[in-house]
C-alpha cells in the first residue's frame, strides 16, 4: 500500500503545522495510519523498517511540541527518520525512497529545511547538537535543541565525548534516549546491559503505569508535577541516573515512547528548563508489525518483503560478506590464534557463523570501530591474528588507531573492508570510496582487493599466513562473478599481479570487481580492432611494478578500472609510479569523480559516471587518437 491509499488523517498534514491542528485524541489513530504506510510503501522500496515502525509516537510528539524549521531535531544515524519527512511535506515522495532522484533514505540538509544535520554514521548528533545549542546561546537564539539518539549510538565512544562537555556549554538542551535494546543485532555491552536491567525491572512496569493514570488524571495540568512523579519513581529502581546526571545531565524516564499524551507532557514540561536534560523512553523496534517484532535485526533495513508476511526473498549466490564469515571460521578451526571482531554488525559482516561456532574468539564490540581496531592491536601484540571486519565506510572512523597502532608498531591485524565501492540505494554516507585513499599512504600497510569469490578466500588465506604486519582486504557489496572457492585456499604471492589476457595496443588494469568490467571493455575495444590486455592487479599496495612497467612501455595507452574515488585510488597509485619512473604512457584513470557520489541503484550511478565498459572504451579510444596524433606530428 503506497502514498496514493486514501488515509483519513494523514491526507490532511503535509506540514508540522497541520499537525498542530489535529485534536490530541487522534494522534493515536494518526500513529496507525503512518505505520501502515510505512509498511506497505517500504515493501516495495526497502529501508529502515524496524528503527521507524519504533519512533511513530515520538516523531509525532516532537513535531507536535517542537517547531521546526526554527527548533532543531536532530536523529542519530537518521535511519530513523521517515516519519520525520512524513510530517514535514514529504509523505507524496516516499515511494521514491532509496532510488535516484529520490528521497534518500537518510536525512539530509539539501533535502528539507527541516533537516537540520544530515547523518549515516552513528554517535554524531549529541556532538553536532551540542554545537548547534552552543551557537544559539551565542546568538541570543530562543530555538529549542533535541537530540534524539537510539541506545546503540551510546555505545559509541564520541556520544559520551559529547556529554563531557554539555554542563559547561549550556543550559538549555534536550537528549532523548530512545531505548529499543537493539542495535542491528542486540545491543552489547555494559551500557545496554545497564539500560536492560531499568526495562526488565518491575518498578518500570509499576511506574508506567502510575505515569500512565497521572497524565490522565491530570489532563495535561500540571506537567511539572507528572516530571517530577517520573523523576522520583525512577530513583526508586535503580538510580540509573547517576551516570547521566554525573555528567551534569538531569535525567527524566524511563517512560514509555508509545504513550502519545505522555510524550507530549513531558516534552512540553522539558521545554520550560533551564538546564541540560536526557529523558529517556523505552520503545519497541518494529512494532506494528509481526515478523518485524520477531526479527528485530532482519527487519532493521532491508529489501522488499511481502507487507502481510514479512518474507523475503534470498539472495541465489552468497554475498562477499558471507563467504568471509564462512571462509574465516573455517580457518578458525584450525587455527586457535584466529580472532573475528566487529564493530555492532555481526550480520551485516557475515560473522554470525563465526560467532557461534567459535564464541569465545568472536568480539561484538558495540558501535565502536575506534577502539576495535585499537583492542585488534592489543590482541595482536598477545600473539592472536585478529580480523577486523568492518565496512569501508566505517573504517575511517578507525583511521588513526590503523596509522598510530597498527601500521606504526607493525602489528598483525587484518583489515577487512567489506561494502567498499559503490553502496547503491544507501547513498554517500554509506559508499565506500576512499579507503585506498586513506590506506595507500600509510606505510607499511599492504592491500588487495580479489576480482572474484575464488580469489577472495585465497586472499583470506594468504592474509591469515601473513605473520609481517598489517594487512588489509577490500570487497564489495552484495556477490560478485559467482565463482567458487575453491576446497583448498591458494597461498598468493604478494605484489604480484595476474596477467588475464594478452594485448599490445592497449593494457587494462581492472582492481576486484572492476576487473570483469574491463575484461568488457577489453571485449568492445577488440570489435574496433584494439588490442587490449587485462591484468587484474590484485595488490593495491605494494603495486607490481614490473607489471605495470612491461605493460607500460609496451602499450600505447593504459587504463586502470576501480570502484573507488579517482582521487587517491588505485588508478592515482599507479599515475605515481609511472611518474616516478619517468614513463609518459597515457593514463585513462576510470573511478568515481572527486564529488560525493548520491544514492541510488548501481547501474544507475555507473551509467550517469562514466563507470561503464562502454564508456571506458570510448575514453581509450579518444586516448589513442591522441597519441596517434602526436605520432604522426612527430614523424
Ligand atoms: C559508525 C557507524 N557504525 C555502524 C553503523 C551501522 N548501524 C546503522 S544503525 C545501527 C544501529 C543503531 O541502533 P540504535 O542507535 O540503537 O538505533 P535503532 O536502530 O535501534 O533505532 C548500526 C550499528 C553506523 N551507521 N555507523
Amino acid at each position: 500500500m503506497s502514498s496514493d491509499h486514501p488515509r483519513h488523517l494523514l491526507d490532511a498534514i503535509d506540514s508540522p503545522a497541520d499537525l498542530k491542528k489535529l485534536p490530541e485524541s487522534d494522534l493515536p489513530a494518526l500513529a496507525q495510519e503512518i505505520r501502515e504506510e510505512l509498511i506497505g510503501t517500504l515493501a516495495e522500496t526497502g529501508g529502515h523498517l524496524g528503527p521507524n515502525l519504533g519512533v511513530v509516537e515520538l516523531s509525532i510528539a516532537l513535531h507536535r511540541v517542537f517547531e521546526t524549521p526554527t527548533d532543531k531535531i536532530l536523529f542519530d544515524v537518521s535511519h530513523q527518520g521517515y516519519i520525520h519527512k512524513i510530517l514535514t511535506g514529504r509523505r507524496k515522495q516516499l515511494g521514491s525512497m532509496r532510488q535516484h532522484g529520490g528521497l534518500n533514505g537518510f536525512l539530509l540538509r539539501t533535502e528539507s529545511e527541516h533537516d537540520c544535520y544530515g547523518a549515516g554514521h552513528a554517535g554524531t548528533a549529541l556532538s553536532a547538537a551540542l554545537g548547534m545549542a552552543a551557537a544559539r546561546d551565542m546568538n541570543g537564539g530562543a530555538e529549542h535543541v533535541v537530540a534524539v539518539a537510539g541506545d546503540a549510538a551510546f555505545t559509541c565512544g564520541v556520544s559520551y565525548e559529547a556529554l563531557n562537555n554539555v554542563s559547561e556549554t549550556t543550559k538549555r538542551f534536550i537528549v532523548v534516549l530512545n531505548d529499543n535494546q537493539w542495535s542491528i543485532a542486540r545491543n552489547t555491552g555494559a551500557i545496554a546491559e545497564h539500560l536492560n536491567r531499568i526495562a526488565t525491572s518491575p518498578a518500570y512496569a509499576h511506574l508506567h503505569d502510575q505515569a500512565a493514570k497521572f497524565v490522565e488524571w491530570i489532563g495535561g495540568k500540571s506537567a511539572r508535577q507528572l516530571a517530577h512523579k517520573i523523576k522520583s519513581g525512577v530513583k526508586q529502581i535503580i538510580g540509573p541516573s547517576v551516570i547521566f546526571e554525573n555528567l551534569g545531565l538531569r535525567y527524566f524516564g524511563p517512560i514509555d515512547g508509545h504513550d502519545i499524551p505522555l510524550l507530549i507532557r513531558t516534552f512540553e514540561f522539558l521545554k520550560t528548563l533551564n538546564e541540560p536534560v536526557l529523558l529517556h523512553i523505552m520503545t519497541k523496534k518494529g512494532k506494528g508489525f509481526g515478523p518485524a517484532i520477531e526479527k528485530p535485526d532482519k527487519f532493521h533495513g532491508l529489501g522488499k518483503y511481502q507487507p502481510d508476511t514479512g518474507e523475503t526473498q534470498t539472495a541465489p549466490t552468497p554475498t562477499y560478506s558471507e563467504i568471509f564469515g564462512k571462509t574465516l571460521s573455517g580457518f578458525a578451526d584450525h587455527n586457535r590464534k584466529i580472532v573475528a571482531i566487529t564493530a555492532a554488525m555481526p550480520n551485516g559482516t557475515g560473522l554470525v557463523q563465526f560467532a557461534s561456532r567459535h564464541p569465545d574468539r568472536f568480539y561484538d564490540v558495540g558501535i565502536a570501530e575506534e577502539h576495535a581496531a585499537l583492542f585488534a592491536a592489543g590482541m595482536a601484540t598477545k600473539g592472536m591474528k585478529p580480523f577486523l571486519a568492518i565496512y569501508s565506510t566505517f573504517m575511517q572512523r578507525a583511521f588513526d588507531m590503523i596509522v598510530h597502532d597498527i601500521a606504526l608498531q607493525n602489528l598483525n591485524v587484518a583489515l577487512c573492508m567489506d561494502r567498499a565501492g559503490l553502496s547503491g540505494d544507501d547513498g554517500p554516507t554509506h559508499h565506500g570510496l576512499f579507503d585506498i585513499a586513506y590506506l595507500r599512504s600509510i606505510p607499511g600497510v599492504i592491500a588487495m582487493q580479489p576480482k572474484d569469490e575464488e580469489e577472495f578466500a585465497d586472499m583470506l588465506w594468504t592474509m591469515a599466513n601473513h605473520h609481517e604486519g598489517p594487512i588489509a582486504i577490500r570487497y564489495p557489496r552484495g556477490a560478485g562473478t559467482g565463482a567458487v572457492p575453491r576446497p583448498t585456499p591458494k597461498l598468493l604471492e604478494i605484489g604480484k599481479a595476474e596477467v588475464l589476457r594478452h594485448g599490445t595496443d592497449v593494457a587494462l588494469f581492472g582492481l576486484g570487481n572492476f576487473c570483469e568490467v574491463a575484461m568488457e571493455t577489453a571485449d568492445l575495444l577488440e570489435k574496433r580492432g584494439i588490442k587490449a590486455a587485462v591484468i587484474n592487479p590484485r595488490w593495491i599496495k605494494p603495486l607490481d611494478a614490473g607489471t605495470l612497467e612491461f605493460f607500460a612501455r609496451g602499450s600505447r595507452v593504459l587504463c586502470t578500472l576501480e570502484d573507488h574515488a579517482v582521487s587517491g585510488g588505485f588508478g592515482a597509485a599507479v599515475a605515481e609510479h609511472l611518474s616516478d619512473a619517468g614513463i609518459t604512457t597515457p593514463l585513462v584513470r576510470v573511478g568515481w569523480p572527486d564529488q560525493f557520489i548520491e544514492h541510488g541503484s548501481v547501474p544507475i550511478l555507473r551509467e550517469k559516471y562514466g563507470m561503464t565498459a562502454q564508456a571506458a572504451a570510448e575514453r581509450i579510444v579518444q586516448s589513442l587518437k591522441l597519441v596517434n596524433r602526436k605520432t604522426k606530428a612527430l614523424l
